[in-house]
């Protein structure tokens, strides 16, 4: 499939002229006290006349809120009292026009007036297709239309604005600038291709020189991303280590709730145990796991089994082990069951039982293969570093400097524009002529147009809005 025409209204994006709907708000019982339905295409004003009845003098204007009733046209029936928002093209989200229900938050009712909708003509959206619609008919980039999607997923603040300098434009920006700078050089090098007698000569290690800065900022972008997908995706943290040793304790303390029981008995825990929450801006999913120890008891060992796999599925490992009885051959045996490339980090607990803090050192593995940290469970000591370390130890730090981040397609894309760059660099410092530099200098501009959305088949469109959620 070709690249698609974006900015023609309603032809490029809706070429069989059809109306979609959908409820655009949160479908759960009891959820909100206001639900939204949602229609986009030629039909919409005509459907909502149909079946919205709004009394006294209230006119049909575009961006005017009319207050009414939701009307069966088979029966006559009120089915809801509602507000009715019209939108007409092209100042709408999806430049068509646009019709919005704001009905009573119940399943039911906003199940009905969807039925309702679709029986009058309109067909059920696609996940995705009012933001594809709003990017096929030039009302955004693609990474806008993807910002918008992270902005609903975001489980922390800080990932929230990060989606919100995305919808803002941030990353397009950033990208189209990219593009620009490459395309300059391109026009440059096409020139001499054609008409080198009749140009100035051109300059080629101020060429190089540009692609190699543009290079360089792509793969900063690159190395970048990793902080913004631990922002989008989370951490998943498992704390294990020996019995007793104040796992659940620590849970509790940094979700800063009584969210295990905890007890003086080693095997308290006995199955994984989930919280989610969020440590400077980073949302994480920490899991309390049963200690690991050999027990004949049945239900400890499937606990401890769950415990292994944890520890094996995780992001990062925070091993914790009791300072008092110091550094075992146990908490050794541990530590070999991390798997090398998962971030690992040795805390010490219970500093508070110590005679000085000093001993903690004396407590702590002698040649560690982690960073260690000594904290107290239970007067919350030492909370801060670990948090820090912890944070470190996942290259999740910098977040807070952050001002864009791609995400994974972009980043694929970011990254093979890199690498294309750095063939066109190769060639060039083989002195080979002009238009041999241009083959790979055309592969990197097209990677950058296929972030924004400039170059970019209709199959990947696709993969990317059925991604998102219905009516978004
Ligand atoms: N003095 C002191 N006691 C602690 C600390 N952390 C935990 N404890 C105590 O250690 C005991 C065990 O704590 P838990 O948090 O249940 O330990 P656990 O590692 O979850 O134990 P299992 O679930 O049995 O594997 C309890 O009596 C806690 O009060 C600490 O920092 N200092
Ligand atoms: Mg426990």
């Amino acid at each position: 499939m070709g690249p698609v025409t974006r900015g023609e209204v309603t032809d490029a994006a809706n070429p069989n002229g059809d109306t979609i709907a959908a409820i655009a708000t949160a479908v759960a019982a009891g959820a909100g006290s206001v639900a939204i339905v949602r229609l986009s295409g030629p039909q919409a004003e005509a459907i909502g006349r149909r079946l919205f009845q709004a009394p006294g003098a209230q006119r049909w204007e575009s961006h005017r809120v009319l207050y009414g009733h939701m009307v069966d046209p088979a029966d006559g029936r009120r089915v809801d009292e509602a507000l009715l928002l019209l939108m007409r093209a092209p100042r709408s989200f999806t430049c068509e026009d646009v019709v919005e229900f704001h009905c009573h938050g119940g399943l039911i009712a906003v199940r009905r007036v969807l039925e309702l909708v679709l029986a009058a003509g309109a067909r059920l959206a696609g996940a995705g297709e009012f933001s594809q619609r709003a990017f096929l008919n030039g009302r955004l980039d693609l990474t806008r239309a993807e910002a918008i999607a992270e902005m609903i997923a975001a489980r922390s603040r800080r990932a929230a604005e990060l989606a919100m300098a995305g919808i803002d434009g941030g990353l397009q920006r950033r990208i189209a600038g990219l593009r620009e700078r490459l395309l300059d050089q391109l026009a440059e090098l096409e020139a001499r291709v054609d008409f080198e007698e009749d140009l100035p000569a051109l300059d080629g290690t101020a060429v190089r020189a540009e692609l190699g800065a543009v290079q360089a900022e792509l793969e900063q972008l690159v190395a970048e991303s990793r902080q913004g997908e631990l922002l989008r995706a989370g951490l998943r943290v498992a704390i294990v280590g020996r019995p007793n040793v104040g796992k659940s304790s620590l849970l509790n303390l940094l979700s800063r709730r009584e969210r295990a029981i905890v007890t003086d008995l080693p095997g308290t825990t006995r199955d994984l145990l989930e919280s989610d929450l969020v440590l400077e801006g980073v949302p994480l999913t920490l899991l309390d796991t049963a200690g690991i120890r050999p027990t004949a008891d049945r239900v400890e060992q499937l606990g401890i089994e769950r415990s292994r796999q944890a520890l094996a599925g995780a992001d990062a490992v925070l091993l914790l082990f009791d300072l008092v009885a110091g550094w075992t051959a146990a908490d050794q045996e541990l530590q070999a069951l991390v798997p090398e490339a998962v971030p690992l980090l040795l805390v010490g607990n219970k500093c508070d039982a110590l005679p000085e803090r000093a001993a903690a050192a004396e407590a702590t593995p002698p040649s560690p293969q982690a960073p260690v940290v000594t904290i107290s469970a239970l007067t919350g000591a030492g909370r801060d570093d670990l948090v820090a370390a912890l944070l470190g130890q996942c290259g999740a730090s910098e977040i807070q400097g952050l001002q864009v981040a791609l995400n994974g397609r972009q980043r694929e894309l970011a990254a093979a524009a890199a690498a294309s760059l750095e063939r066109s660099l190769e060639t060039a410092a083989r002195g080979l002529p002009w238009d041999f530099w241009t083959i790979d200098l055309r592969d990197a501009i097209a990677g950058l147009g296929a972030i924004t959305g400039e170059e970019v088949s209709e199959a990947v469109l696709d993969r990317i809005f059925s991604r998102f959620c219905i009516g978004k």
